[in-house]
C-alpha cells in the first residue's frame, strides 16, 4: 500500500461555464447532517485510499453536541458507511492513558499513510484544544500516541514522509476560543512523540480572504514544484468569520519556506450548503485524493460545519495557478 488510489477517485468533469481551478461535485453534499441516527452534523472529515476502496475518519457532532471522531468505509469514496459509535482509542502506552482520562472533544481529523501505517491527527481536548495522534492499519483499532503539543493548538497536519530524517507536522497555535488570529508553524519529531524545532511557515495577509487566520488543510502533496499545501484562510466580516480554501507551495527540503502563495482563493463559501448551516460561510478542506496519471485531485471539505462536500480540479492546472502566483 502506498497511499495512492487503488480504486478510481471520485470524479466529475468540469461543468460547462465553470471558470475556476476547482469546481464542486454535483452530488454535494455527499454526507448530510443526519447521516447517523445521533448526528447533529458531519463535516471537516478525512478520507484515504484503503484496500480496494476508501476509508476515513469523520467529525461527528452528536445530538448532545459532543464533538467526536468516527471511522467509515466506502467502495467509491462517495457513498459512506460511518460507524455509529465513536472511535475508542487504545492507549499506545501507559502514559497515554493519563491524557485519555477526561474526554473533552475530538474534531477536525486528518489522515495520512506514513511509512507502514495510517496516522490520524486531530484537535484533541486536553485542558483546551491540542493535537492528538493515533495510528491504525485497519480503521477498526486505533492506537493513540501522546498529544503532540501544549494546548492550545489546532490543524495538526502530518507530512506523508520524513523530511531531513524527521517526522514533520504543520500546526496552528491558537487559543481556547474561536481564535481571531493564527499562523501556520512547522514542527519536527524523531519519534512522533517529542516535537520541536518549531519554524514559522506563514501568516495571514492584510485585507484579503486569509487576513484573520490560516490553517493547513489536507496532507501536503509532494510535487516536483514543492509541497502542495491546500489551506483554509479566514477573514472577519460584519457577520463573523468566513472560511475559504487556497493553496501554497512549500520548499521540498525546508517546508517552512513558502515558494509560492497566490493572492486569490480557490473556492469560497458560495454554495447554499456552505453559506447556510450551524456555522454559516465555512469551506473547510481536510483531505485530498490524487490520481497523478489521470491528472485529478478531489478535495473533501466541511460545508458550514454541517455537511461534507467534494471539489475537483486537474492537478496540472492547480500547479500552473501556483506557479503563476510565485
Ligand atoms: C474552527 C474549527 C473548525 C470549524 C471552524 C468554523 O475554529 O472549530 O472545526 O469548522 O472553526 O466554525
Amino acid at each position: 500500500m502506498t497511499g495512492e488510489a487503488p480504486a478510481p477517485i471520485p470524479w466529475e468533469d468540469r461543468p460547462a461555464g465553470a471558470a475556476g481551478v476547482f469546481w464542486r461535485s454535483s452530488r454535494n453534499p455527499i454526507i448530510r447532517h443526519d447521516h447517523l441516527p445521533r448526528s447533529n452534523s458531519i463535516f471537516n472529515s478525512a478520507v484515504v485510499p484503503f484496500g480496494t476502496g476508501f476509508a476515513g475518519v469523520f467529525r461527528v457532532d452528536d445530538t448532545a453536541r459532543t464533538m467526536n471522531l468516527h471511522a467509515g468505509r466506502s467502495a467509491d469514496g462517495v457513498a459512506w458507511e460511518i460507524d455509529p459509535e465513536p472511535i475508542a482509542f487504545l492507549a499506545a502506552d501507559g502514559r497515554v492513558a493519563e491524557i485519555q482520562g477526561a474526554f473533552e472533544h475530538a474534531y477536525d481529523p486528518r489522515v495520512t499513510w506514513l511509512e507502514d501505517r495510517f496516522y490520524v491527527t486531530w484537535c484533541n481536548g486536553y485542558h483546551g484544544p491540542t493535537i492528538g495522534i493515533a495510528w491504525t492499519t485497519d480503521f477498526a483499532t486505533f492506537h493513540q500516541l501522546d498529544n503532540a503539543f501544549l494546548p492550545f493548538n489546532r490543524n495538526g497536519v502530518l507530512f506523508p514522509r520524513r523530511i531531513g530524517g524527521a517526522y514533520a507536522m504543520l500546526n496552528r497555535p491558537s487559543d481556547n476560543g474561536h481564535t481571531p488570529f493564527g499562523d501556520i508553524f512547522y514542527s519536527e519529531s524523531p519519534d512522533l512523540v517529542h516535537w520541536g524545532r518549531h519554524r514559522h511557515v506563514m501568516a495571514p495577509r492584510p485585507w484579503g480572504w486569509d487576513s484573520t487566520k490560516v490553517g493547513a488543510g489536507p496532507i501536503p502533496i509532494e510535487t516536483d514544484d514543492g509541497w502542495l499545501l491546500i489551506y483554509h484562510g479566514v477573514l472577519t466580516s460584519c457577520n463573523g468569520f468566513v472560511y475559504s480554501m487556497g493553496a501554497a507551495l512549500l520548499d521540498l527540503d525546508e517546508p517552512w519556506r513558502v515558494v509560492s502563495r497566490p493572492r486569490d482563493y480557490l473556492l469560497a463559501p458560495q454554495a447554499p450548503y456552505e453559506r447556510v448551516g450551524d456555522v454559516p460561510n465555512v469551506f473547510f478542506p481536510c483531505a485530498a485524493l490524487v490520481d497523478r496519471d489521470a491528472d485529478r485531485i478531489t478535495v473533501y471539505y466541511g460545508g458550514a460545519d454541517t455537511v461534507v462536500g467534494m471539489a475537483h480540479a486537474h492537478l496540472s492546472e492547480l500547479l500552473a495557478f501556483l506557479r503563476a502566483g510565485a
